[in-house]
């Protein structure tokens, strides 16, 4: 089919991808081997099989298991340069990706030993793959805001790696007013912001993502539709939404794809854009949620390209690099 052509072979940006969620059952169990670490399951097969969950937090759960086999720097390098090479079939250009220190800092990993390794594979990416990145930081919402700003003080020797800071992990019962104080540092530091919002938490901690935290992205945003208000503001501040169609479907935020609000989005003039989230745990890398979008929902070649222009437009690349895309 032409439009599956056409999406597939376009050149995209992602810009909401945790790199720990890219974390392959294969390529697990063969870390954990030569870390001598003993997994929870005895085989791939058995993982995968654990694959299938209610809500965000039984995902969380697994995830947080997963990524405790990372623990040297080779360890981080080739987690990320996996997914960007596998990125790079998918024609994706230009990547935006979380890492969360505080997930590892807690297992005794240092900071340093995480970022070298993150931003070493990057690099090597951009070099010989020519894919250009941005690395964000981001908290971790279920710990307290004190451990915010312990990750704050250990990121600042790497400030220079860092592109911006995100909030992401449990969202209802942690809404982003919790983390008012560490965000006004980060912005104080220059740091462009993003977090979680709307994903299972109410329009409130969209707002409040807005009002408080004065983000510059939203990642996910879904329930910000059951608010008009919410919608005419997002639209007037022209924030960008990085919406996760297979991790939507995967964490029964939707029912279907079908259902989803993706092209609902589009239609209230919101910039929308498309992106794979935890692909290792979700059921696909980016064209995998742009061909299911092709598949389920009935959307245009135009949406498909206002979709791909969102990404870029809404990336935190500078104007120039901005314009060399579009
Ligand atoms: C996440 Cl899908 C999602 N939501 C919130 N936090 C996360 N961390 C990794 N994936
Ligand atoms: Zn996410």
């Amino acid at each position: 089919e032409a439009l599956l052509d056409l999406a597939m072979k376009m050149p995209k940006a992602e810009l909401h991808l945790h790199i720990e969620g890219t974390f392959e059952p294969e390529q697990m169990f063969a870390i954990a081997q030569r870390n001598q670490v003993v997994l929870k399951y005895n085989s791939v097969e058995e993982l995968k099989e654990a694959y299938q969950f209610e809500n965000l937090q039984d995902f969380l759960d697994l995830y947080y298991q997963g990524m405790s086999v990372l623990l040297k720097e080779q360890d981080f390098y080739d987690l990320t340069m996996a997914y960007l090479k596998r990125v790079h079939e998918d024609n994706v250009v230009h990547v935006e990706i979380f890492f969360d220190p505080q997930g590892h800092l807690s297992r005794g990993v240092s900071f340093e030993t995480q970022i070298k390794g993150i931003y070493g594979a990057l690099k090597d990416a951009e070099r010989d793959l020519g894919i250009t990145f941005k690395l964000i930081m981001s908290f971790l919402r279920h710990l307290d805001e004190a451990s915010a700003f312990e990750t704050l003080e250990l990121a600042k020797p790497f400030l220079e790696w860092i592109d911006g800071v995100g909030l992401d992990s449990s969202e209802v019962g942690h809404p982003p007013v919790k983390f008012e104080n560490v965000f006004r540092e980060c912005k104080a530091l220059g740091l462009p912001v993003t977090a979680h919002a709307g994903e299972e938490g109410p329009p409130e901690y969209v707002w409040q993502a807005l009002d408080v935290i004065g983000v510059d992205r939203i990642d996910h945003g879904n329930r910000a539709l059951e608010d008009e208000d919410l919608i005419a503001t997002i639209k007037h501040k022209g924030l960008t939404l990085t919406v996760c169609p297979l991790s939507n479907l995967k964490l029964c935020v939707v029912d279907t794809l079908e259902d989803h609000p993706i092209r609902t989005m589009l239609r209230y003039g919101l910039n929308a854009t498309v992106n794979s989230d935890d692909p290792a745990y979700f059921g696909g890398y980016m064209n995998d949620n742009f061909a299911a979008l092709v598949k389920d929902t009935g959307i245009s070649k135009d949406e498909l390209y206002a979709l791909a222009c969102n990404a870029f437009e809404g990336s935190w690349l500078d104007s120039k690099s901005k314009q060399q895309h579009l």
